[in-house]
């Protein structure tokens, strides 16, 4: 069964966080999302762009994404006669790097796919392998440490299954110590987005002391050689995030030894097409997997929650409950977890969740349709 797509609605969100979210590359208050709506006939399907305000994370940011959906990636899939959502993937492959931009018009085609099947997308994209999907929570970097172990403590209660740091120069050791101290048995792990050298070698050794799951990226953002050095030298195991942008990049970084564990982010990879061959690669190699976040609004949570439910997304990840950082989603009902630090996965067609789209449209800032 071929899908076609006659218009494709963009529109550009604004939705405020609740509390700032702080990575060593800066704060975020307020998240600039672009939503893809793909029709066919009388049926959407809808998928999120999960770039940031700035190109820090990686080199696409709100304003980059637009006039690449407009000029370069809806022109290569309205209107065409395609055999599959992952053909968006093959059909924009020679666009060099961006992505996430890429990656939520393919989103949106399977969850276009999953609805005119009458399917869960879990299944449309080949998952179903659980009922319900191990949860941990990101915490940012807090303007002290006692806020930052209120902020735990809250989470754990919550039921979340594993707490995760983001760290920095300057707020790393000491905090973790601190946490360790007060949390000694919690699941724990850090993330640096890419703050630290191997320089830095003798200090992050540092950190084998608190016996975390995990240190996620470390080095930079597209080094896989340096971390497979450091990897060597610390008994923590690595995780990589920034620098799998593909399935090719996975198996290269397992060849190497650069990691023990994989964050895969359905953005950074190019969709669900590419997410799955991540995910194949890493299970072939007894390399376990979780899902990564990007602050994403009920859409690409959905998404992610679908995405979690492949088979060797064995390890808690960084999906969590809407009211973490929304006040209000655009989904009904809005994420929730379960006591048990789970988040059930929805049998109800496409990516699961009804859209607010009274509510959606008044955050609406930019907005454009093509046919
Ligand atoms: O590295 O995982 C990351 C948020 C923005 C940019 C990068 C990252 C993150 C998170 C947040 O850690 C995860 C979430 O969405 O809860
Ligand atoms: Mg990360």
């Amino acid at each position: 069964m071929g899908i076609k797509v006659e218009q494709i609605v963009l529109r550009h969100v604004r939705m405020p966080l609740v509390h700032f979210f702080e990575t060593s590359f800066g704060r975020t208050y307020a998240r600039d999302i672009v939503l893809v709506e793909v029709k066919s006939g009388s049926v959407s399907g809808w998928g999120e762009v999960t770039a940031g305000e700035n190109p820090f994370y990686n080199e696409e940011w709100t304003g980059s994404i637009w006039p690449l959906l407009i000029d370069y990636v809806c022109p290569r899939v309205l209107n065409i006669e395609l055999d599959s959502p992952a053909d968006v993937n093959a059909r924009t492959a020679h666009i060099r790097g961006h992505n996430m931009t890429r990656g939520g018009v393919e989103a949106a085609m399977w969850d276009l796919q999953a609805r005119i099947a009458g399917q869960p997308l879990s299944k449309a994209i080949g998952g179903g392998a659980r009922q319900e999907i191990p949860c941990g929570v990101s915490i940012g970097i807090q303007n002290t440490i006692e806020e930052l172990l209120e902020n735990i403590e809250l989470e754990l209660n919550a039921g979340y299954q594993r707490i995760k740091l983001k760290i920095k120069p300057g707020w790393d050791v000491d905090v973790i110590r601190r946490v360790r101290e007060r949390f000694p048995a919690i699941k724990l792990m850090a993330d640096a987005n890419s703050a630290y050298t191997l320089a830095d070698i003798d200090h992050l050794k540092k950190l084998d002391e608190f016996y975390l799951m995990m240190i996620e990226q470390p080095l930079a953002h597209d080094d896989i050689i340096d971390h497979a050095v450091l990897q060597r030298e610390l008994e923590t195991p690595l995780c990589l995030d920034e620098c799998i942008r593909s399935a090719h990049h996975a198996q290269q970084a397992i060849r190497l030894h650069a990691g023990r564990i994989i964050n895969i982010k359905l953005g950074r990879v190019g969709g669900f097409a590419e997410a799955k061959r991540v995910h194949d690669v890493c299970q072939a190699n007894s390399i376990p997997v979780w899902c990564g976040g990007m602050l994403e609004s009920g859409i690409g949570r959905a998404h992610n929650i679908a995405l979690s439910t492949l088979p060797n997304f064995v390890l808690p990840g960084d999906v969590s409950a809407s009211k973490r950082y929304w006040k209000r989603d655009v989904v009904k009902p809005p994420v929730d977890v379960t006591s048990r630090g789970t988040i059930p996965v929805s049998d109800a067609v496409g990516f699961g969740y009804d859209i607010d789209l009274a509510y959606l449209e008044s955050l609406v800032v930019r907005k454009e349709v093509l046919f």
